[in-house]
Formats: structure tokens, C-alpha cells, sequence
């Protein structure tokens, strides 16, 4: 399916319906009193992430979504229906932008979390709503709120924990090939991969991570030169990036030439993603003569100043990638937040224990030599603050309430 990473939609809610204004009009019955209904709720339009997509495409051509608007109310004591909400399914990772403002409106990055984009409007109150009992007859009636509507950008930026980064023919998609499930194509022309292809990293058991392979990326990209650097958005979310480097490029350019340019291409695309931590992989080791490879290496490594690490690899032959893959993982698993294990509340230690209520002030001095007493008559062990007994002879200082003070008219 071809894969579209950006689309702008228009998205509007349903109106209320309007309040009606009727009175019961009957043989026999005088004075029926209102019976106007209150409108129904507009429809309102809702996001939700969904895993089984990775393409915006449906919205390239389904560019607007309207929900209905609200039954307006009638007599007889009926309400207006409300009309049924629009949820849009989108891939998972899609950030939700205002078009003219530029503001993130929404993250869809839980699946099956909805998230509301534009609430429907209220339904206006009809007469029946008004009377009370003074006002028996009432003649107000409301209309409908508006529904909100907005023109939306929606952009996706995949989900992925580790983003492969690199010149065309570095062998990226040679990579992604060799270490996961995902399937690229993969040629020795430059540009094969026009778009992000994820694939899934089995490093152990329940120990497994997710790799993006992304469009090479050249000198001038920031220009608009090769294939522009758009796509670079997908590595935003990324915990790690892994520079590939060809260490035999066919045409002999120079490969740190090369990287430098590749470095500041994502500086000037966003600072921040320039600022993640980023591994150099060094590839096609298996084009360097034995006897070689240590020295070349260390060139390249020297003339970077690089200092973090750098692995050796040959993605065609799959040398050295499990230790590779190891230190990966150890890294995006101690970036991955531990979320806190739920408290119950009954059992955490900070809660008070229910004290008795009392309004005269206890003598703390007292009170707290009897329950250290209490603490100390079995055993020594210390007694967990919580399990102690309640004391229940506190000492209370009870003031006696003063007497009401006598008016002097009725003294004297
Ligand atoms: N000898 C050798 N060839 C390799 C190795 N890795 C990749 N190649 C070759 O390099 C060429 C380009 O590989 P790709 O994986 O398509 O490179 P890419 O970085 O994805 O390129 P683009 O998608 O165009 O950006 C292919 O012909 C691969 O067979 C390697 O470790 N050793
Ligand atoms: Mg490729």
C-alpha cells in the first residue's frame, strides 16, 4: 500500500438541535403547561490510534468529515436524538496539528485511546425546561450550540525505538534485513527506500525492540537535494540512532566527508534530533581486507573525533551484529520508563490512620509516652507506626464551653 506520511483534513462537529416551545393542547385538560422537548447533541469527531495501519493515505482522498447534527426537540415531552459520533482511525504515532496555527491539537501514540478533536454542540432547552412554579407558561425556548470544526494536519511519525540513519547505499534496508522481520527492498542504486520500513529486533526471549530504516539522506537535504530530509521526522521519536556508514563506497568517496555532512544535514533539520544519542555502525566490512580493517577503522574513527561507540559490522555477511544488537537493547531498555507499580491506597504508608475525631487538643507529650509504652510491652522489636494500637485512653484537656454571658439589661 503506498505509504503517505501527511495529509490536511477538515473535520467539523454536528450542531445541537433546537429546543421546541409547544404547550399540551387536550379535550378536557385546561392549562396543559409546556411540553417542548430539549434538542440533541451534534456529533463530535474523534481520533484513535490504530496499530493495524501505517499509512495516512485514506485522508489523502476522504478530505472532509462531518458529523450530523443534533435532532432538534419536539412537543410532547420529546427530545431530540443525539447523533452518533465520527471516530477516525489513524496509524499509530500520528500527531494531530492545527493548519493555520501550527499547534500540536493532539499525540495519538496509546492505541485504541480516543482522543476528542471537535465536541459536537449542545442541544438548546426547550419550553418544558423553563417552567417552574411560578412560571408556568414559559415562552423561552434555546437553540442549538454550534459544533466546533477545524482544518487539521496530520502527520505520522512512526513508532520506533532505534532509527537507522545514512547515505544511500550505506545498507541501511541491508540491515534492517539481516537483524528483524522487515523486508525492504534492497539495491545497489542509490534511493531504494523511498519510505520508513519498521521492522521488529528478537533479541531473547520477551527481549525485542523496534528498528526503522529510513530514505538515504544527502548532502543539500535541508535544500531540498535527493530526497529532502522530511522524513528525518520519523527518527524524531526514536531513543537511539545508528549512523551506517559504507567503509568501501564504490565512486571512493571519503566516508567521514560523508558523515560530517550527514551531521550537520540533522542539525539544521532539528537540533534536538541532532542531540540524541547516535552509535556509529561502520558497514561492509567484508569489502576491507583483513589486515586493513583495524587501520581504516581507527582513520575513521580519528578523523571523526568520535567518541562514542562504534561497531564493525557486515550487514551482507552478518558479522558482528549480536554484539551489536546486545548493547542496543540494553540501551532502549534503560531508557524505557519503568512505570510505577500501582498503590493501593489502603496499604501505603503515608496514609493516616483514621484517627478519632476529636476538637479538644491532645497532650502530645503524654499521648505519645503511652504509645511507646504500648510499643515496648511484648517484645523489643520496633512496631511498624501503622500496626501500633490505638491508644484508647488519649488524654483530653476537655474545656467546659462558656456560659453564655448574661445581658445586663436583665441582670440589672
Ligand atoms: N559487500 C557488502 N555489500 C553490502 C553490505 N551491506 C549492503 N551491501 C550492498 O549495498 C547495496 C545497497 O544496500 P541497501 O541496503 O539497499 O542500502 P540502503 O542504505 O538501504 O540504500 P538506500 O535505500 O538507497 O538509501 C546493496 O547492493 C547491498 O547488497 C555489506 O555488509 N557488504
Ligand atoms: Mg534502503
Amino acid at each position: 500500500m503506498k505509504f503517505v506520511d501527511e495529509a490536511v483534513i477538515d473535520i467539523a462537529a454536528g450542531n445541537g438541535g433546537a429546543g421546541c416551545m409547544s404547550f399540551r393542547r387536550e379535550k378536557c385538560i385546561p392549562f396543559g403547561g409546556p411540553n417542548g422537548g430539549n434538542g440533541g447533541k451534534g456529533g463530535s469527531i474523534w481520533f484513535v490510534g490504530d496499530r493495524n495501519l501505517n499509512t495516512l493515505i485514506d485522508y489523502r482522498y476522504a478530505r472532509r468529515h462531518e458529523a450530523r447534527n443534533g435532532e432538534s426537540g419536539r412537543g410532547s415531552d420529546q427530545f431530540g436524538a443525539a447523533s452518533e459520533d465520527i471516530v477516525l482511525r489513524v496509524p499509530v504515532g500520528t500527531i494531530v496539528k492545527d493548519f493555520e496555527t501550527d499547534q500540536i491539537l493532539a499525540e495519538l501514540i496509546e492505541p485504541d485511546v480516543p482522543v476528542l478533536l471537535c465536541k459536537g454542540g449542545d442541544g438548546g432547552f426547550g419550553n418544558m425546561h423553563y417552567k417552574t412554579s411560578t412560571n408556568r407558561a414559559p415562552r423561552q425556548h434555546t437553540p442549538g450550540w454550534p459544533g466546533e470544526h477545524k482544518k487539521v494536519r496530520l502527520e505520522l511519525r512512526v513508532l520506533a525505538d532505534v532509527g537507522l540513519l545514512g547515505m544511500p547505499n550505506a545498507g541501511k534496508s541491508t540491515l534492517i534485513t539481516a537483524i528483524s522481520n522487515a523486508r525492504p527492498k534492497i539495491a545497489d542504486y542509490p534511493f531504494t527506500t523511498l519510505h520508513p520500513n519498521l521492522g521488529v529486533v528478537r533479541v531473547g526471549p520477551e527481549k525485542s525492540f523496534v528498528v526503522a530504516d529510513i530514505p538515504g539522506l544527502i548532502e543539500g537535504a535541508a535544500e531540498g537535494a535527493g530526497l529532502g530530509h522530511q522524513f528525518l521526522r520519523h527518527l524524531q521519536r526514536t531513543r537511539l540512532l545508528l549512523h551506517v556508514i559504507d567503509m568501501a563506497p564504490f565512486d571512493d568517496v571519503d566516508p567521514v566527508q560523508q558523515a560530517k555532512a550527514l551531521a550537520l544535514e540533522l542539525k539544521k533539520y532539528d537540533p534536538e534530533l541532532a542531540a540524541k544519542p547516535r552509535w556509529l555502525v561502520l558497514n561492509k566490512l567484508d569489502m576491507v581486507a583483513l589486515d586493513d580493517r583495524a587501520a581504516r577503522v581507527k582513520d575513521i574513527v580519528k578523523r571523526l573525533k568520535w567518541k562514542g561507540p562504534v561497531f564493525e559490522i557486515s550487514a551482507l555477511a552478518r558479522e558482528g551484529l549480536q554484539p551489536m544488537l546486545h548493547a542496543i537493547f540494553e540501551h532502549v531498555h534503560a531508557q524505557v520508563e519503568q512505570p510505577a507499580p500501582p498503590v493501593d491506597p489502603r496499604f501505603e504508608a503515608d496514609t493516616p490512620i483514621a484517627a478519632p475525631v476529636v476538637d479538644e487538643p491532645v497532650r502530645p507529650v503524654r499521648a505519645a509516652k503511652k504509645v511507646a509504652k504500648a510499643a515496648q510491652a511484648d517484645n523489643d522489636e520496633p512496631v511498624d507506626p501503622r500496626f501500633a494500637p490505638i491508644e484508647p485512653e488519649l488524654e483530653i484537656e476537655v474545656t467546659a464551653p462558656a456560659a453564655p454571658a448574661r445581658r445586663r439589661s436583665r441582670a440589672a
